[in-house]
């Protein structure tokens, strides 16, 4: 990691602002080749961590740009080495020559995430932190961004630290008693074994279930809107989605195809599909559409059927409802509701039913309000919810091992056979923050222990 790395941080469109990038060791003498401050000091001797002004050249030295230097000396800086950031104005091209200038006077093009990688690698982050940095950056709602910056700002590590921190004093507890016979160390307990093995598997398994509402958060809740042909169920993904975005008809079977459009309900990102509508159909496209709606059907979280209110329910409401039925939440939207009813509530064997229209948008409020009832709320977007699939496997694979060891302790098998499964849930949730268990536990034995004084 001695080399300097150096890229474009911003868009490749022409923006107002556009900014390069620079972290190794002598970044600012790289940098002050290419950014001279109006001031006639070097940038390496500019005061650290204040915007400073000067010209930018490309490689051939003509001045291709005015802009605002800032030079951040090692530690004190996001990836903990010395860094530069040029903020210049942001034509593309004026970037790509500024950026070529810099690989001429020593840097090299940065990877993708190498900037985030360096902090990792020189602890500014740990990797729940670094995973946060990506998640920032690709949030789709404030709330998203909310949890990727409570994430950033260390919440998902202290929730793992203290489980993992009770890992690491029993094991090397053990361990010393082990390796040291000499010294006077307390005999280990089997108690408190089971009780640390207790409160870490009840710890692990409220933080496994976070992770729906970490996916919610950060991908959307994946809905489908499900009904027989003219029950308005594009008319409500419009109502939602705020504009015309499908057609809508009065002739039966308008939708051909599953469409999918990301809609905001409060706090809540539904990924919504929209289906062809449910009956047997009069051609093959039609059939392929209706095998489509009951294909989306099968892998949505939330099914909204919708119904014409107005008519009679039939033998193709029955099977949109089955449909809808099977999917892990449901909901019944009466729709048409400014039309004289034919339907009544007590008919449909859903827990949750809605009149409402998409027409006029009469009770849309009340559909918001259930599926923030379900998904939103403010209260997780704190950071401290899983929220990736690498995160969840890793500490499932820690509750797992933590539960192998409570039933080896139940057993009577010796302590060192429990502390193998613990030392693998320890190595699991390293995975998660990055932390190497077998340094940690050394670590811990000298500093709790004393030994070797
Ligand atoms: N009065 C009234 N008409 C509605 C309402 N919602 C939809 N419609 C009408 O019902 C007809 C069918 O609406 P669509 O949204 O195309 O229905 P769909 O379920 O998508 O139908 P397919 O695509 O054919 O499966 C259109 O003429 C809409 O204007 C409503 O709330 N009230
Ligand atoms: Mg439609």
């Amino acid at each position: 990691m001695n080399d300097i790395i150096a890229a474009i941080a911003t868009g490749k469109v022409p923006c107002a602002i556009g900014i390069l990038r620079l972290s190794g060791p002598g970044c600012a003498e790289v940098a002050g080749q290419v950014f001279r401050p109006h001031s006639g000091r070097e940038l390496k001797d500019s005061p650290p961590h204040k915007l400073v002004l000067g010209t930018v050249t490309d490689r051939k030295g003509r001045i291709i740009d005015e802009a605002l230097g800032v030079y951040c000396p090692a530690p004190h800086s996001y990836t903990g080495e010395d860094t530069v950031e040029l903020q210049c104005h942001g034509s593309p091209a004026m970037l790509s020559a500024a950026l070529e200038a810099l690989f001429a006077k020593g840097a090299r093009q940065a990877g993708p995430g190498e900037f985030t990688k360096r902090a990792f690698l020189n602890g500014q982050l740990d990797l729940t932190q670094a995973e946060a940095v990506i998640d920032l950056i690709d949030a789709e709602s404030a709330e998203a961004a909310a949890n990727a910056a409570g994430q950033l700002g260390g919440a998902l590590q202290r929730r793992i630290d203290p489980i993992y921190e009770a890992m690491t004093d029993l094991c090397s507890h053990f361990h010393a008693v082990l390796d040291y016979p000499d010294e006077d160390i307390e005999d280990f307990q089997i108690p408190e074994l089971s009780s640390v093995l207790q409160n870490s598997k009840s710890a692990l398994r409220k933080l496994l279930a976070t992770y729906d509402r970490g996916k919610h958060l950060k991908h959307g809740v994946k809905t489908v809107l499900l009904g027989r042909p003219n029950a308005g169920k594009s008319s409500l993904l419009n109502a939602l989605a705020g504009y015309d975005r499908v057609i809508v008809t009065e002739i039966a079977g308008t939708t051909r195809d599953t469409v999918e459009e990301p809609v905001r309900l409060g706090s809540v990102l539904l990924r919504l599909t929209d289906t062809a509508g449910i009956r047997e159909a009069g051609d093959p496209i039609e059939a392929m559409g209706v095998e489509r709606s009951e294909q989306a059907a099968r892998e949505a979280e939330l099914a909204l059927f919708v119904c014409d209110s107005s008519q009679s329910l039939n033998e193709e409401d029955r099977r949109a409802m089955e449909a809808a039925l099977k999917a892990p939440r449901s909901i019944a939207v009466l729709n048409k509701s400014d039309l004289p009813q034919r339907i009544e509530a007590s008919e449909l064997p859903f827990p949750h039913v809605l009149s409402l229209s998409a027409q006029t948008g009469e009770n849309l409020q009340a559909l918001q309000e259930l599926v923030e009832a379900w998904y939103g709320g403010e209260s997780h977007c704190d950071g401290s919810v899983l929220t990736n699939a690498r995160q969840f496997g890793a500490i499932s694979h820690a509750a797992d091992a933590i539960h192998r060891a409570e039933q080896s302790l139940l057993l009577g098998l010796t302590p060192d056979a429990v502390l193998t499964d613990v030392e693998e849930a320890m190595t699991a949730l390293g995975e998660v923050t990055g932390r190497i268990v077998r340094e940690d536990i050394t670590n811990r034995i000298f500093e709790r222990f004393c030994v070797g004084k």
